[in-house]
This record gives C-alpha cells, sequence and structure tokens, in this order.
C-alpha cells in the first residue's frame, strides 16, 4: 500500500459528538489501511478557552472561534458538523459551496426543506456527503442486513424498534439546547427515534404511511446548558417551557408491505441507551440490542425441531462486516468503533468520488419520516408519505 492522501477536516463543534468524531479520525488509520487518510487540522467553536482546551485534549493541530474561517481556510478538505441542529444547514451549505466535503450530525436539519436545501446544496457543489447513523456500523447491524440482503430471513412481516432512554427523568434537568424546539427542531423524535428509524429503512426499505402520538412529561424545566457527553448544568435562577417531545412512539407500513411498531422516550426508567431492534420474516428472525453490540440474536425456521430458537452470533469474526480489522474473534469492540467504521467508509468515498450511504439523501428521507410522524400527530390521523424522486 502507497502512502495514503491526506484529508484534512475542519470540524465545527467539540463536545460529545465531537469525541466520538475525533476519536474515530485518529484511530481509524490504526485499524484501516485507506487511500486517504484524516488529518485533524482545525477545531471550531466560539469560546475560546474552552476550543483550545478541547484541540489540545483532541489532537487538532489548531483551532478557530469561527466556523466561517474554517470554511474559507484553503487547508480544509472536509467539514465535519457537530453542532446543535438548527446550525447544520447553513454550515453544511456554505461548506459545499466552498467545495469542502461534508459529514454532519443527525438529524441532517430543523426540518424537511432545510434538509432538502442541504442536499441540493452538496449535490449542486459536487462534493462527497454523509449524514452520521453511526448505529448502520455496528458489525452485528451489518451482518443483520446482509442475512436479510441473501434472503436467510425471507420475505419481512415485522419490525419493532425501540429506544429507551432515561437521562431527562429527573424534573429538574436543565432546559438544555436539546430540549429547546428553536434550537433542536424536535425533541425525542429527532435525536432517537431518527436512529432507529434510520435502521429500520436499512434493513427493512422505505417507509409507505405511518401514524404517531408525542407526549411531553415534564413542561417546565430550570434554565441550563449540556456541559459534554449526558451531562448538564444549571443556569439562571428562572425556569422555561419545554416545547419538543420527551417521548415518541409511532406505527409504520412500509412499501414492501412489512409493518413496524417504533418507540423512543427519554422516560424509561433504567434504560441508558436502549437501542433495539427485532426483525421478523418467512424463514428466520433476529434481534439486536446496543446495549450488547457485539451480537446478532438469530432464528432460523428451517433449523432441526428441538434444536429451534434463538441462537446468539458474536459477530466478532472476519466474517462479520468490519470486524476483522479490530481484534481476533471474540474480543469484542465497542460504541466507539461504530464511527471509525462510518468514518472509513467516508474516507472511500472521498478518495473514489460517491457519498457513502447513509448521506444527504438519506437524510432527506429520514427527516420526511420524521415530519410525516409529527404531522399524523398534529392531525391525529394516518400520513402517508410523498413519493420523493431524490
Ligand atoms: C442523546 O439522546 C444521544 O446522545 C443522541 O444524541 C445520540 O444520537 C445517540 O446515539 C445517543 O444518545
Amino acid at each position: 500500500m502507497g502512502v495514503a492522501k491526506k484529508i484534512r477536516v475542519g470540524m465545527v463543534g467539540y463536545r460529545f459528538m465531537g469525541k466520538a468524531h475525533s476519536h474515530a479520525y485518529r484511530d481509524l488509520p490504526f485499524y484501516f489501511d485507506t487511500e486517504v487518510e484524516p488529518v485533524l487540522q482545525a477545531v471550531a467553536g466560539r469560546n475560546e478557552v474552552e476550543v483550545k482546551v478541547a484541540a489540545d485534549k483532541m489532537g487538532w493541530a489548531s483551532y478557530e472561534t469561527d466556523w466561517k474561517r474554517l470554511i474559507e481556510r484553503k487547508d480544509i478538505d472536509l467539514i465535519d458538523i457537530v453542532t446543535p441542529n438548527n446550525t447544520h444547514a447553513e454550515i453544511a451549505i456554505a461548506a459545499a459551496e466552498a467545495g469542502k466535503h461534508v459529514i454532519c450530525e443527525k438529524p441532517l436539519a430543523m426540518n424537511l426543506e432545510q434538509a432538502q436545501r442541504m442536499l441540493h446544496a452538496v449535490r449542486k457543489n459536487n462534493v462527497v456527503h454523509m449524514i452520521c447513523h453511526n448505529y448502520r456500523f455496528a458489525p452485528a447491524v451489518q451482518f443483520a442486513k446482509k442475512l436479510i440482503q441473501e434472503g436467510r430471513l425471507g420475505k419481512i412481516y415485522h419490525i419493532r424498534a425501540t429506544y429507551l432512554q432515561d437521562w431527562i427523568m429527573d424534573p429538574n434537568f436543565p432546559l438544555v439546547w436539546r430540549l429547546r424546539k428553536e434550537v433542536t427542531g424536535s425533541g425525542t423524535h429527532g435525536d432517537i427515534a431518527a436512529h432507529i428509524l434510520d435502521l429500520a429503512r436499512f434493513l427493512v426499505g422505505e417507509f409507505d404511511e405511518v401514524v404517531g402520538m408525542m407526549e411531553t412529561f415534564i413542561k417546565e424545566r430550570p434554565i441550563g446548558e449540556m456541559t459534554g457527553g449526558l451531562n448538564a448544568k444549571l443556569e439562571a435562577g428562572s425556569k422555561g417551557k419545554v416545547d419538543v417531545d420527551d417521548t415518541s412512539a409511532f406505527l409504520a407500513r412500509f412499501k414492501s408491505g412489512a409493518l413496524g411498531v417504533f418507540e423512543a422516550t427519554r422516560f424509561a426508567g433504567g434504560n441508558r441507551n436502549g437501542n433495539r431492534f427485532e426483525i421478523n420474516g418467512e424463514k428466520g428472525s433476529i434481534r439486536w440490542d446496543l446495549e450488547n453490540m457485539n451480537n446478532l440474536q438469530v432464528y432460523l425456521a428451517d433449523d432441526e425441531p428441538g434444536l429451534q430458537g434463538f441462537r446468539t452470533i458474536n459477530c466478532t469474526e472476519e466474517h462479520h462486516p468490519f470486524a476483522g480489522a479490530y481484534w481476533p474473534a471474540g474480543h469484542i469492540i465497542g460504541y466507539e468503533h461504530t464511527f471509525i467504521n462510518l468514518m472509513k467508509e467516508l474516507m472511500n468515498g472521498i478518495s473514489r468520488g460517491y457519498s457513502p450511504n447513509p448521506n444527504f439523501e438519506d437524510g432527506v428521507r429520514n427527516q420526511a419520516v420524521l415530519e410525516a410522524v409529527e404531522k399524523s400527530v398534529e392531525t391525529r390521523s394516518w400520513v402517508k408519505l410523498e413519493q420523493m424522486s431524490l
């Protein structure tokens, strides 16, 4: 293998996802031989003291206090957006206009119209684009996809997917940006229903129609802000109104005829990050649980009678997508590796000139389903997904 060309990354934001992405860029060349390799060139954030500390700690060569300056820089090839949702569109469109490749955290935008403008900008400027739905890149999820594609489960009848968290159950947990509509667009819905919706699109296919319900259990909270990870601090003594959903649940019909049941909530006490799905087909079923992410439970209907049941496949062998790059079989990997695998695809895309899935087109389709569920909640009725030729 020759010397890999360097892709100089400029990342906007540096907290929870900034840490996950920075780590992925740093570790990627350690595990994978890609034709191009990321370089942590510069990170941007408004608070100079904090961004400098973040740059030093995470290994970025330089920092900026204005993301626009980052985009102007000639020594940046890829813009990585890990900021709150209300900034995604402006940054992504400016980056594309400047001819930079773009990767953006989910949900792509505040609404479908913004997401479509983002897709238009990256296409018009012919830059590579991706959205960071990292859970697709767990080897067990990739293996699930392979089994479905090979027809091992036959026709798919059901998907039931849940994303259960509990980090805001305390009524005194502050009103952080993730709970303010003008910054986040929606609450649990865009934050984590978006992930299970992406997994469903990846594994089962496109949505046809949806009907949902949402609720905000705690309607007022003390003002505060995120400090990193899912931690927060209180600011002033005053309170503010929570104007996003705490929970979002919906039913779906897929174009293939499959049925889906989805539940995303931050009020499922004891569930820290319970991203789980089960898929049932005519010839078998699979189950996955992020908190046990190396394993895929597989049931095949043609197993010998008496030995039938779910078996546990530990997806750490070289037969399992991405797994061979890491450790010998049985030596498990974790959350951060999903980001490394995703970045590997991004580097391949940049080197070969295509936008790997999930890309901004997936982001637009995801946003369309999110919006259809919101509309269904408003109108208390089923909503059909419009035909989109993207
Ligand atoms: C908080 O709900 C959060 O950090 C999400 O924003 C991420 O997308 C999810 O992967 C984990 O939970």
